[in-house]
């Protein structure tokens, strides 16, 4: 198949997921067309099948607002005729439903058929899809998708209720590659690595996300303080955004600063992941709770909160903990629970890892999407 993908690039977890597929899918032979306003960053360095078009957005002194969406309609139908696209896949409903949907009836116009699946991924639903400005076009373009995804049956429920959608959603989870994300099996090459982080006596929490007010980065400050007045212990935190710098301020408040290490954005997760023995996710919500599943292919299970999609990845005391958001006691109690009884988190981390694999492996996943692009393909 020809496949146009288009997505956020830049870090976030929709991003990464539109990017993995399409590395997926051209490694299985597709042809993969990725329209967006600059690479996704996962994409560096590979070839083979995959294809980059920028999305130009002309800037003019009447335009207060550049229109994206519009600039990515146009490419997208360009693309579509000039590449023969089958079809186009967005992730994230806002704007790239509509855009998809305008080109498709450009190219309609021309006596040429160009379906679009829309892959729902969470705030374009929970959040910024039920602003007055864009539920209306939202819910007409996931309305009139010819085929709708959401990442977990959690998100797929939300989109029905509040968005009044009555066409059939696919529930097609989030996926890890298990031989990208995978332990560090050699104990002593790991103790290796995790000495340029740690102590060997020192338990090793971490984070991942987009810093954003969701992610609550300030309650992982707030539980490893509560952590680390226990037992030694080291807080690892990759990514950035807007929250990042009331954390710091929060890490240097409590007199932890030398054992909080913010790291930036990082492209190789995978080289980092396997180093820790828990990883924290307080989340306000999470419609699935991506950097959980990676952490996990890892043999790395999360104290979490239990929020929206997050109970469909992770199976309370069998493969991570989950609590009500913003329950900072009891986050570090649970962390201080496993750090505490080796044997209970040994057996923690190896049934994280077989979840990963069992249910949510790129080999699983990506053969649900292949064939859903079949089904939409087939409608004629
Ligand atoms: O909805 C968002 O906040 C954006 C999106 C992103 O690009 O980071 O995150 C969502 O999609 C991820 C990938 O499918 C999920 O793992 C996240 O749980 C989800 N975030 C939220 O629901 C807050």
């Amino acid at each position: 198949m020809r496949i146009g993908i288009t997505c956020y690039p830049t870090y976030g977890g929709s991003g990464v997921v539109a990017t993995e597929l399409g590395i997926e899918l051209a490694a299985q032979g597709h042809e993969i067309h990725f329209i967006s306003y600059s690479q996704p960053f996962r994409l560096n360095g590979r070839d083979g099948g995959l294809f980059y078009h920028e999305v130009p957005v002309s800037s003019y002194p009447l335009f207060e607002f550049p229109p994206y969406d519009l600039a990515l309609a146009s490419r997208m139908a360009e693309v579509a005729e000039f590449y023969e696209l089958d079809l186009l896949h967005v992730h994230y409903a806002i704007p790239h439903s509509v855009s998809a949907l305008l080109a498709r009836q450009m190219l309609a116009a021309k006596g040429r058929r160009l379906p679009f699946v829309t892959t729902l991924h969470g705030t374009d639903i929970t959040l910024v899809g039920l602003d007055r400005s864009y539920l209306p076009i939202t819910r007409y373009a996931i309305q009139e998708s010819d085929g709708v995804s959401s990442i977990s049956s959690y998100l797929k429920a939300k989109t029905l209720e509040d968005f009044g959608v009555t066409r059939p959603i696919e529930v097609i989870p989030n996926f890890v590659n298990c031989d990208v994300y995978q332990p560090i099996r050699d104990e002593a090459a790991r103790a290796e690595v995790r000495r340029r982080l740690a102590k060997p006596d020192e338990a090793i929490l971490m984070h991942l996300s987009n810093f954003r007010p969701v992610k609550r980065v300030v309650d992982v400050v707030k539980v490893f303080a509560r952590v680390v007045r226990e037992v030694p212990a080291q807080l690892v935190l990759v990514g950035d955004g807007p929250d990042r710098s009331s954390a710091e301020w929060l890490a240097h408040d409590l007199q932890i600063q030398d054992k909080v290490h913010f790291m930036g954005k990082q492209e190789r997760v995978n080289e980092l992941l396997p180093l820790a023995d828990l990883m924290l996710m307080p989340s306000e919500l999470e419609s699935f709770g991506l950097a959980a599943l990676e952490a996990m292919a890892c043999k790395v299970p999360a104290i979490a909160t239990g929020v929206g999609g997050v109970p469909e990845l992770i199976d309370d005391g069998e493969t991570g903990l989950l609590y009500p958001v913003g329950d900072v006691d009891a986050m570090a109690a649970g962390a201080l629970t496993l750090l505490g009884d080796r044997a209970r988190l040994e057996t923690m981390r190896e049934a994280a890892r077989k979840t990963a694999q069992k249910r949510f492996c790129s080999t699983l996943v990506i053969p649900q999407y292949v064939k859903y692009y079949e089904q939409v393909l087939a409608q004629g």
